[in-house]
Parts: C-alpha cells; structure tokens; sequence
C-alpha cells in the first residue's frame, strides 16, 4: 500500500505507528502541506476531503481518516480486539479524539510549530479544551496501563500521536503523571522515540494543522 503523508503530523504518524508496529509493508509518499500538497487536482482526485493521511490500496482502493485507517490496519490483530464491547469502547475514545482532543491539542500545537505564534497568542478556547481533554486523559489513565482493556490498543495509538506532542502546544505534562506514564508504555510497545522530529517539516503553509 502506499501512505499519502506528512511526518510532522501526528494523524499520518498514527497510520505509520500502526503499519510499523503491526509489520506491514507500506511506500511512504510524502506530502508537502506546506506547498500545498493536498489541495492539488491531483490529490483531491484521490482525496476530496483534501487532508493526509490517506492509503493507497494495491487494489487501487483510497481510504482516508486516520482514526478508520488504523481501525481498517489493525483488522484481525491484537490492536483491535474481538470483544463487541472492547470495540465499542475503542471506538468511544476515537471519536472523543477526533471531537474533544485533536481540535484543540493539534490546533494549539500547529500554531506554535507552523504558525511560530507563543503561548500567549493562543486562542483561549483552544488551550481551554486542550487542558480539560488532557485532564480527562489523566483521570481515565489513573491506575492502568491502556485506555481499553489491559493491552495497547488503536485507541492507545489514537491518543498517543498528539497527546505525546502537547508539549509543543504549549501543554504541560509534568502534573499528569499517568498520562506520563502511559506515553512512555505506548512509546516501548511501539519501539517509537523522537525518530521523526528531525524529519518534521518547518512551516506548513495555509494548512489548517499538522
Ligand atoms: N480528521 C482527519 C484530519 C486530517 C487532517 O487534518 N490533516 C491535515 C494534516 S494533520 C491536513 O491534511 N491538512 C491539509 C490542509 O489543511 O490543507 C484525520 O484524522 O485524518
């Protein structure tokens, strides 16, 4: 399969946490946000939503969002557990992801990253509902290893991608030590550090976030 991406992105970073960790064997075809990547013809063509990341099947099929693309990856694995409740409990903290953490985590973090705006310049509504999902996190990770189950799950993955950067949005972790210690698991399960940091590109033009 071929991934449509953007290493400074924590959503494309999900479908590559999960292809790496589950073994499969992907391209990675980068994609320049800032250049403008995924508004060409081209890329709408494949993706009208006009975001990475998005998977080229062999079959010739696209699949899009990351949160359904690590869903569809993880099929049949231990990262997506049978159990009809399990399920639902990871899809209840994916949809939260995408509805009460990424819009408010990612955005505050584009802005400083991209945008090089300070702390101080951010939108209040945003840092407010980035502490009140990381506050939410912290409480639901207090006593256990994994958000769902007693395994690392796609939820796990979901959540890690930009709850492991809140800090370049200007989020601070130290007073949440379960979140801290959950990242650090979900870090050795997945063999990730800061490999792609160096790899980040520097401004992302008129994306809406990376
Ligand atoms: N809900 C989507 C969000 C994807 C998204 O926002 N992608 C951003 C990069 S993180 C993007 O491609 N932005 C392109 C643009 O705004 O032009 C997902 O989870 O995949």
């Amino acid at each position: 399969m071929r991934v449509y991406g953007d290493l400074g992105s924590g959503n494309c970073l999900k479908v590559r946490y999960t292809a790496d960790h589950l073994g499969l064997p992907y391209e990675w075809i980068p994609v320049d946000l800032a250049a403008g990547g995924t508004r060409t013809k081209s890329f709408l063509a494949k993706n009208p939503f006009g975001e990475v990341p998005l998977v080229e099947f062999d079959d010739g099929r696209f699949l899009a969002q990351s949160n359904a693309i690590i869903v569809y990856l993880a099929r049949d694995t231990e990262l997506l557990p049978q159990d009809p409740f399990l399920r639902a409990k990871i899809d209840e903290w994916m949809f939260w992801e995408q509805y009460s953490h990424e819009p408010y985590v990612a955005v505050a973090r584009f802005q400083m990253v991209y945008l090089r705006k300070k702390v101080s310049e951010l939108d209040v509504k945003t840092v407010e509902g980035g502490e009140k999902a990381l506050d939410i996190l912290e409480r639901a990770l207090s006593g256990r290893a994994y958000l769902v189950g007693d395994k690392l799950t796609v939820a796990d993955i979901s959540l890690l991608a930009y709850t492991r950067l809140a800090h370049e949005g200007g989020f601070r972790l130290s007073h949440r030590p379960a979140i801290r210690k959950w990242i650090a698991q979900c870090e050795r399960d997945l063999n990730i550090s800061d490999e792609h940091s160096n790899e980040r590109s520097t401004a992302a033009g008129g994306a809406r976030h990376g």
